[in-house]
């Protein structure tokens, strides 16, 4: 499978179940036109496999707001919305994750069900800092400009 994009993000957990610990750990990301995977690393070099996000399963990719008093290596939030799951990751730049946003948008642009909404605030503490929705699955609050 022909590699579209490869680089290194900080991710937060995805925190699947109630009791999942918020962590951010650093991952080697690895974009094909079928998937978005993440694995361990060692100064680049690949290791274990930790996960994969399906690209016909994703509705919506975009930024997210940062979190105030954002530490350096998180000033640059985006969001990949797939499933029941919201996976938040982290660039460096904001030319990194431009980049990254527009990879995977040409890897979705075809899915049928993109979403029409979207949230600019993250999911924390049981609920949406924009909306204030509490289940991680609620719609979008406000209009997705794909
Ligand atoms: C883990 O924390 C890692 O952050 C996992 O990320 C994450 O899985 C787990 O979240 C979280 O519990 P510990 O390493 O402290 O156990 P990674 O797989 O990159 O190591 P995700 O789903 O984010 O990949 P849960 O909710 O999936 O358990």
């Amino acid at each position: 499978e022909e590699i579209i994009k490869e680089g290194i993000l900080l991710k937060m957990s995805q925190q699947k179940k109630k009791i999942s610990p918020k962590n951010y750990k650093e991952r080697l990301f690895i974009l094909t036109s079928q998937a978005l995977s993440y694995y361990e690393h060692e100064k680049g070099k690949k290791k274990a496999k930790k996960g994969v996000v399906l690209a016909e399963r994703i509705s919506c990719v975009e930024i997210v707001e940062p979190e105030e008093n954002a530490p350096v290596q998180r000033e640059f939030p985006f969001q990949i919305a797939y499933d029941d799951c919201i996976l938040y990751l982290f660039a460096n730049d904001e030319p990194s994750r431009k980049d990254w946003l527009e990879a995977l948008m040409h890897v979705i642009k075809g899915n049928a069900k993109l979403s029409a909404k979207y949230h600019k605030g993250f999911w924390v503490d049981g609920k949406f800092l924009c909306c204030g929705q509490t289940m991680k699955n609620a719609p979008g609050c406000i209009q997705w400009h794909k």
